[in-house]
């Protein structure tokens, strides 16, 4: 995953009907540039995971979006995916690794803190992500992370950061010029009153203007 500029990051709902949802994953896909999708099922028994990941991994594949399992490398090591995204109550770093080999994306939740995503680094995370940046019904969020996390990761860390939590395309400008380099949403992409697809439209181009005008938020291009 790369860590210049700035993508979408797609979450799924906690509860989905996997045929209805890969519908409204082909719309988001048609609205514009998404980066990844991760899977995030809860109160899910493994083998609707699984059977979400094999329905889904095809609509993601055809795009070239990566997709990845939330809470469970034991799941994304069996299931299609292309790796997992691990929570610091899920599997240890090291066991995600050992189940998901050298070449599949490890993703970690670092919270508002510094020194777990220094850790998550060193371990050899392919990505770090941060929140909840806003106030969420998606979550019980315990932290309330901000920008100034994201500067400090673009500044000294080698791999790219995800923010996530109540994310919009207006609120997101500061997040994009604090240098993430992915958005992770949920609600305000699957619940946008224009659907999925308008959705994306709305925050690829708030991400395109935001970068136009520049680290200081004024208007790029030379001067008058
Ligand atoms: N982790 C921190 S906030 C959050 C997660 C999974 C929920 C994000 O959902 P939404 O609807 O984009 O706020
Ligand atoms: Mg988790």
């Amino acid at each position: 995953m790369s860590s210049t500029g700035c993508r979408l990051y797609l979450v799924s709902p906690p509860e989905i009907d996997a045929p209805r949802f890969s519908g409204q994953l082909e719309a988001a896909f048609d609205g514009g540039d998404v980066a990844c999708l991760q899977l995030r099922l809860k109160d899910c028994d493994d083998a609707r995971i699984l059977r979400a990941a094999e329905l889904l991994a095809p609509v993601c594949n055809r795009r070239d979006v990566p997709l990845l399992i939330n809470d469970r490398p034991d799941l994304a090591a069996i299931g299609d995916s292309d790796g997992a995204h691990i929570g610091q109550e899920d599997a240890t770093f090291e066991e995600a690794r050992r189940l998901l080999g050298p070449d599949k994306v490890i993703g970690v939740t670092c919270h508002d803190s510094r020194d777990l995503a220094i850790a998550a680094v060193e371990n050899g995370a392919d990505y770090v992500a941060f929140g909840a940046f806003h106030r969420t019904g998606t979550k019980s969020a315990g932290t309330r992370a901000t920008p100034d996390i994201l500067e400090w990761a673009a500044d000294i860390l080698p791999v790219p950061t995800v923010a996530i939590g109540g994310i919009t395309p207006s609120n997101c400008p500061p997040l994009v010029r604090a240098g993430a380099n992915f958005l992770a949403v949920v609600s305000a992409v699957w619940d946008h009153e224009h659907g999925p697809a308008a959705a994306v439209r709305a925050f690829n181009d708030a991400i395109a203007r935001t970068l136009e005008r520049g680290p200081d938020g004024f208007g790029g291009g030379p001067p008058d």
